[in-house]
């Protein structure tokens, strides 16, 4: 028996959680096209044959613009401490910039194996993933491998289990055969219901929302949540909830479908909007909304 933990680690929007998510064969982070879809550490665990796998989702690693900004780059940092080895994720059709130059000075802080992954290549031809890793060679030194894969279109993410399997030390499991997440049930119906929110807003609204479960009542047939969404503009909850309530209806609609697959259970979700103006910069509310360090 065997078993590690493994990082994904990169700026936002390289498709992290998308990557997570193909690993474990569960659809258990959120992804959006918007950068900072994911804000705080999730737990993904597969197990292949002998071999105990811990995947690590952390937020894009960004310079924080707030408290909030603060939060979720620090949980991402400190992710690479808990490693047996480090996943950086390069988006493959962007330049490696100073906010990858960043994340890579951590990471040789940390002194763990490293591999980097270059993501996207259904977007890339071949010259241009040669490209590619001559950038990473002229830019980056240290690295154990190079793994070029695209997850949205599944080609080449089973090379990920051999490469980090080499690094596991520890000869136990740590969780059960069928466990995939430690995440509570509660805190992935709210990260559901921020998914369709982001799915459906654009500009500085995704970055605004935060989703709170203020009560759960669960009958033999169905259950019940009752949800705050919270914003920080009254314009942006005008937005939220549209022309004669059309978008939170259908943000609704769309979270509820997917927390009944969740849970197998009927669901009654009942949505209210309200406004916490400049929440992103109140520490105090940032941790009763469960991101806490
Ligand atoms: N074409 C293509 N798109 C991808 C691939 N992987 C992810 N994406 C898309 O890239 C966008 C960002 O994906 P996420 O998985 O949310 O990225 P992330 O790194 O977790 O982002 P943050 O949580 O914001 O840090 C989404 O629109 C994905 O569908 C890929 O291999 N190919
Ligand atoms: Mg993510």
């Amino acid at each position: 028996m065997k078993s590690g933990y493994v990082s994904l680690i990169g700026r936002p929007n390289v498709g992290k959680s998308t990557l997570l998510n193909r690993l474990i064969k569960e659809k258990l982070a959120i992804v959006s096209d918007k950068s900072g879809t994911t804000r705080e550490q999730i737990k993904g665990i597969t197990n292949i044959a002998d071999t105990q796998y811990i995947f690590f989702d952390t937020p894009g690693i960004h310079k924080p613009k707030n408290l909030m900004g603060e939060y979720m780059t620090t949980v991402s940092l400190n992710t690479l401490e808990e490693s047996d080895v480090i996943l950086f994720i390069l988006d493959g059709e962007e330049v490696i910039s100073t906010g990858d130059l960043f994340i890579y000075e951590n990471i040789l802080k940390v002194n763990t194996p490293f591999v980097i992954v270059i993501n996207k290549i259904d977007k890339m031809t071949d010259e241009d993933i040669s490209e590619k890793i001559k950038e990473i060679d002229e830019k980056l030194k240290g690295y154990s491998e190079i793994i070029t894969l695209s997850s949205e279109y599944l080609i080449g993410v089973h090379k990920i289990y051999d490469v980090t399997k080499k690094y596991f030390t520890n000869d136990i499991w740590f969780y059960p055969e069928d466990y995939y997440t430690d995440m509570s049930v509660n805190r992935i119906v709210i990260e559901v219901i921020r998914e369709k929110i982001l799915l459906n807003t654009r500009d500085e609204i995704p970055h605004s929302v935060v989703v709170e479960i203020t009560n759960v009542k669960t009958l033999p047939n169905i259950r019940h949540y009752d949800v705050t969404i919270y914003v920080e503009r009254t314009s942006q909850k005008g937005i939220i909830i549209g022309e004669n309530g059309k978008l939170i209806k259908k943000i609704g609609i769309e979270s509820r479908k997917e927390i009944e697959n969740l849970i197998s259970k009927k669901v009654n979700l009942r949505l209210w909007v309200k406004i916490k103006k400049n929440w992103r910069k109140d520490k105090k509310f940032i941790e009763e909304m469960g991101y806490k360090i």
